[in-house]
């Protein structure tokens, strides 16, 4: 299949998508309802649905896969759009891996940060992502806030540090991702803003390497705006990627097609985006659901890619004029009905 491409985006053009999109449908109720992917086997199913960018944590793709991932992705015609430590999944980080109260795994998961840094570099990707999965608490008490923060301040200045080391100015980027809660109560980094004072706080030589990666259903999660929070990136420089997908109301993380729930604050978002000529790779962070057949595994990309096309061209169309008459008249209903004859 063709490359999906975003049409008149500056900069990178084509899709991302995770390799864990496309999972097994396990959830914490039930195990799977589809036979697990070799993850390596799920190359050619992100090709054949036109995305360009893959992504993947560093257990899904190891080290010792690294040159078969490679020259998987240039058989099929595909990059690394991002790389990400997982903090979550092995059972030493269940209390959190730069928060974790115990400092052997506090060490452990700065280990894995480092040698994520190395293949984030060997597997060509720009960007490499912190996902807060289990910085957090359950308990009121449970951890000590300011040791928390400072333990992340310390972690993420060690990282930076070594990635300047060792790579100098071609050094990836850092984007942390915010999400309020799940799997913890309570995480920290939970969303943009805390995410960006945090940033604020480390070394400045390492805070140009650190921005964020904000995900459509985190924010509506926390029942915060998106487009908002994206506009809160693009303002402090800080928008080093971008999770697009949906989510039906607050509650639990749902990781929706693309476009699906609100698809007028979605075209909304890709106004936002063109005019801030935003350059990085618009990526998906979407779950194939457990009732899909094996066969159909990819819908969720296709839905979103089309959701994503569709709202993108009608974005190119919205009158930016019109919408600078109705900001200075105050006429935000006028507006909203204006929005709506883009939609539909
Ligand atoms: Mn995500």
């Amino acid at each position: 299949m063709q490359k999906i491409i975003i049409p008149k985006k500056t900069g990178k053009q084509g899709i991302g998508a995770g390799v864990w999109n496309l999972g097994s449908g396990r959830d914490p109720f039930g195990g799977p309802t589809r036979p697990e992917i070799p993850v390596l086997d799920r190359l050619p199913l992100l090709a054949e649905a036109g995305i360009t960018y893959i992504e993947a944590h560093d257990v899904e793709i190891p080290r010792h896969q690294v040159d078969e991932a490679k020259r998987l992705m240039k058989k099929y015609g595909l990059k690394m759009g991002m790389y990400t430590p997982s903090f979550f999944a092995d059972a030493i980080f269940k209390d959190g891996a730069m928060t974790s109260n115990d400092p052997t795994v506090r060490r452990q998961a700065l280990k894995n940060a480092l040698e994520a840094v190395d293949a984030t570099v060997a597997l060509g990707a720009e960007v490499m992502v912190f996902w807060n999965g289990r910085e957090g608490f359950d308990f009121v008490l449970g951890k000590n806030g300011q040791d928390s923060f400072r333990r992340m301040l310390d972690g993420f200045n060690a990282v930076g540090e070594y990635a300047r080391k060792q790579y100098g100015k071609s050094s990836p980027r850092f984007a942390l991702e915010p999400k309020p809660n799940e799997p913890r109560a309570n995480m920290y980094l939970s969303n943009v803003g805390e995410a960006l004072y945090l940033i604020s706080r480390l070394e400045p030589s390492i805070q140009p390497l650190f921005g964020i990666n904000p995900e459509t259903a985190h924010s509506r999660m926390a029942g915060l705006d998106y487009i908002w929070e994206v506009e809160l990136c693009l303002e402090a420089g800080k928008l080093f990627h971008i999770h697009l997908n949906s989510q039906d109301t607050t509650r639990y993380d749902q990781d929706l097609p693309f476009g699906y729930t609100e698809p007028l604050k979605d075209l909304a978002l890709c106004v936002v985006l063109q005019d801030a000529k935003w350059d990085g790779i618009l990526a998906f962070d979407v779950k194939a659901p457990r009732t899909d057949r094996p066969e159909d595994i990819t819908d969720i990309l296709n839905v979103s890619a089309a959701n994503l096309q569709r709202l993108w061209n009608k974005a190119l169309k919205v009158d930016r004029k019109k919408i600078g008459q109705f900001r200075s008249r105050q006429q935000y209903t006028a507006l909203a009905g204006y929005l709506a004859t883009c939609l539909y």
